[in-house]
């Protein structure tokens, strides 16, 4: 595998670089792009950040989000893809990242075990967060962790880490948000608008999904859905369904905890979440989705009953 320092020197012989963040923004792409967009301005890159979706408004309390650009602005040097396992991630975007592939460095730096590795230089490490490369990288290009790149490599480490408790956290996760910290990161307001604080009527829909939650295979596995209708009737969009998977991992008995977002009608995007034992990286690539191992995400389709059984047989197979 390529190495940073490899990349870091690439990066500042550049004139220019687009960073392109993955669709469905959380706070791990969006927290690496920044960072990373910052430190190489700091060195004179001209650099932009791109996402094909709306940034959800939980991150906007750190306003260096609102320079995220649907399309590309200039026709930048490098393409740089952060917290990115395949190019399909980018939706919208993955056209524009094909087109320049073929002409201009290309750059991967993902945490991601299933990552195609589709970039000229590929980093990818299974950390916690991939913040904790990107935290690495600019350490790299000799950037100071300092103000908004601390801010929002703790987005990234504290999202993807669900605030430091998931078992992938080690000495070096802890190490490189003390790093943040140090540099003025305010850990308090990162956890508490992006864990924490939600909309009245996005609390009313975790209440009722959480009220309605199914229970598969003994108990083992917990599914909690989330229709078009119920998002519509509270005028909500998608992204306050970010997180809601989690809460079923904390029932006793639960292995695998899912949550379902209808698309539209029988199309459901699926998030898994494993409480150890089984890996749902697997489950979800019988589907061809991925992630990691304790959690991952893919499309499907069907009826709901249909979904559900589905669901049930491949956790089943993939029992270790
Ligand atoms: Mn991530």
């Amino acid at each position: 595998m390529i190495q940073l320092e490899e990349i870091a020197t690439r990066l500042k012989r550049a004139q220019s670089a687009a960073i392109f963040l993955h669709m469905r923004p959380d706070g791990d792409t969006v927290g690496s792009g920044m960072a990373l967009c910052r430190a190489l301005s700091m060195r004179k890159v001209r650099t932009e950040v791109l996402c094909e979706s709306d940034i959800p408004d939980k991150f906007s309390f750190l306003p260096g989000t609102k320079e995220i650009k649907k399309r590309p602005t200039f026709d930048a040097e490098v393409y740089i893809c952060v917290d990115v396992s395949g190019t399909a991630r980018l939706g919208a975007l993955e056209q524009v990242f094909l087109a320049g592939a073929k002409k201009k460095t290309t750059v991967n730096i993902d945490h991601h075990v299933s990552n195609t590795r589709y970039a000229k230089y590929n980093f990818v490490l299974d950390r916690a967060s991939n913040c904790e490369n990107i935290a690495e990288l600019i350490r790299l290009l000799g950037v100071p962790v300092r103000g908004e790149i601390a801010d929002f490599l703790l987005l990234g480490m504290v999202t993807d880490s669900g605030c430091f408790s998931h078992s992938d956290v080690d000495g070096a996760t802890f190490r490189a948000a003390a790093e943040c910290l140090d540099g003025g990161a305010n850990l308090s307001a990162i956890a508490f608008e992006t864990m924490r604080r939600r909309s009245r009527a996005g609390a009313e829909l975790y209440a009722e999904v959480i009220s309605h939650l199914r229970y598969l295979s003994d108990g083992k596995i917990v599914c909690a859905l989330v229709t078009r209708e119920m998002l519509a009737c509270r005028g909500l969009d998608d992204s306050v369904t970010e997180g809601m998977v989690d809460f079923g991992l904390g029932i006793d008995g639960v292995e695998v905890s899912v949550c379902l977002l209808e698309v539209k009608k029988t199309q459901y995007r699926i998030s898994f979440r494993s409480a150890g034992r089984i890996d749902v990286n697997a489950v979800a690539r019988t589907f061809g989705g991925g992630g990691h191992i304790l959690a991952a995400g893919c499309m499907l389709f069907g009826e709901l009953e249909e979904i559900y059984e589905k669901i049930a047989y491949a956790v089943w197979q993939n029992e270790g």
